[in-house]
C-alpha cells in the first residue's frame, strides 16, 4: 500500500472516533441489571447507570413501590419491561434514575428513545395521565411547580405532547400535540365524563425518538413510530425549537440559566388509573455534523489529490 492511501483512512478514523460515544441503553432485562420479574424496580441499579445510582421512587414510595415493577406482560424486547400499575386515583407514581455522569456525553447532541405501551387507562382521570421527563435537579427531581427539563413528553387525554420552553422562560408548553390513535390503531377512544379521547385498551408500543442539542438548548429531531409501521417524522416541526428548559424558573432550586440534571423519569398522574409499560430506553450521542463534514472534505481532497497524480 502506498503511503498516500493511508491518509484518508487515518482522517476517517479520527472523524469516526470523535463522533463515537457510549450509550445508555436498557431493556429492563436481567442482563441490564438486577431487574427481577414480579419485583419492584425501586432500588435496582442498572448496569448502564453511573455507579450505584438506583431507580428511586419519587412518588408512591415506600410500600407502594410494588406498583412500579418489572413485568413479563407485553415487553417490547426480551422478556421484561418496566410497568407502572397505578390502581388509585389518589396517588401518583414516579420512578427515576439519575444519569448524571453516565457514559453519554451530555455536552454533545444526543437522542432519547423509549417505547411506551398504555395497557389500560380508566376513569376518573384528568390531564397528563402518563409523563416522561429527562432533567429537573438533583435536589428537586420532582421539578415542583414547573421543573426545568431537557425534554418532557406527556400522554394527555388521547394526545402525545412534546413540550418546549414557553415565551418568557418560566414555563413549558406543547410544541407537538398529536393523537396517539394514529400509532395505536387498536386503541378505543371513548368519552368518560368530561374527559374525551381516552385510550382504554391494549394497543401496542409507540416508540419516541427525540433528538436534543444541549448547546443551543433546542430540539433537532422528533419521530414517532408504531408497532404497525406508521412513522411520523416531526423534525421539521421541532427543529430549532427551545427545549422545556425554562431558564428563568428557579423552582427546582436551580439558578437562572443553569442546566437541569439528568434524571430519567416515568410518571403516572395522581387522579389517573393506568397501567403502562416502558421498554427499550436509550440515550445515545448522535454523530456531529462537523465530524462527518471533516470526513467528506478529506475524501474530496484525497480524490482531487489522486486525480492530479494521474
Ligand atoms: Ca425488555
Ligand atoms: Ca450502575
Ligand atoms: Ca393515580
Amino acid at each position: 500500500m502506498k503511503a498516500r492511501h493511508l491518509i484518508p483512512l487515518t482522517v476517517l478514523l479520527i472523524g469516526s472516533m470523535s463522533a463515537a460515544h457510549a450509550d445508555f441503553s436498557t431493556g429492563f432485562e436481567t442482563t441490564n441489571g438486577s431487574y427481577t420479574a414480579g419485583s419492584t424496580i425501586i432500588g435496582v441499579d442498572d448496569n448502564g447507570a453511573p455507579g450505584a445510582n438506583a431507580w428511586t421512587a419519587l412518588l408512591g414510595g415506600g410500600t407502594l413501590s410494588s406498583a412500579m415493577g418489572i413485568t413479563t406482560t407485553s415487553p417490547q424486547s426480551g422478556t421484561q419491561a418496566f410497568q407502572i400499575n397505578d390502581t388509585t386515583n389518589a396517588q401518583a407514581y414516579a420512578g427515576y434514575v439519575n444519569l448524571t455522569s453516565t457514559v453519554v456525553n451530555f455536552t454533545q447532541p444526543y437522542k432519547v428513545k423509549f417505547g411506551m405501551n398504555i395497557l389500560s387507562l380508566s376513569s376518573p382521570t384528568s390531564n397528563n395521565q402518563i409523563q416522561f421527563y429527562l432533567g429537573a435537579s438533583l435536589t428537586d427531581p420532582n421539578g415542583t411547580a414547573g421543573g426545568r427539563y431537557w425534554t418532557e413528553l406527556l400522554y394527555n387525554n388521547g394526545k402525545i405532547e412534546l413540550y418546549k420552553n414557553a415565551a418568557g422562560g418560566t414555563s413549558s408548553t406543547p410544541v407537538v400535540s398529536t393523537s396517539l390513535s394514529l400509532y395505536a390503531p387498536t386503541a378505543t377512544l371513548t368519552t368518560s365524563g368530561i374527559f374525551s379521547n381516552v385510550v382504554t385498551n391494549t394497543n401496542g408500543y409507540v416508540t419516541f425518538d427525540i433528538t436534543i442539542d444541549p448547546v443551543s438548548k433546542t430540539y433537532t429531531g422528533f419521530q414517532i413510530t408504531s408497532t404497525t409501521g406508521v412513522v411520523t417524522d416531526l423534525t421539521s416541526t421541532v427543529n430549532g425549537v427551545t427545549l422545556p428548559w425554562v431558564p428563568n424558573s428557579t423552582s427546582s432550586g436551580l439558578l437562572v440559566n443553569a442546566d437541569p440534571a439528568y434524571n430519567l423519569m416515568f410518571v403516572t398522574g395522581t387522579d389517573d388509573i393506568a397501567t403502562v409499560n416502558f421498554d427499550n430506553v436509550s440515550i445515545s450521542n448522535v454523530p456531529e455534523p462537523a465530524a462527518w463534514a471533516l470526513v467528506a472534505i478529506s475524501a474530496l481532497a484525497t480524490f482531487g489529490y489522486r486525480c492530479r497524480r494521474r
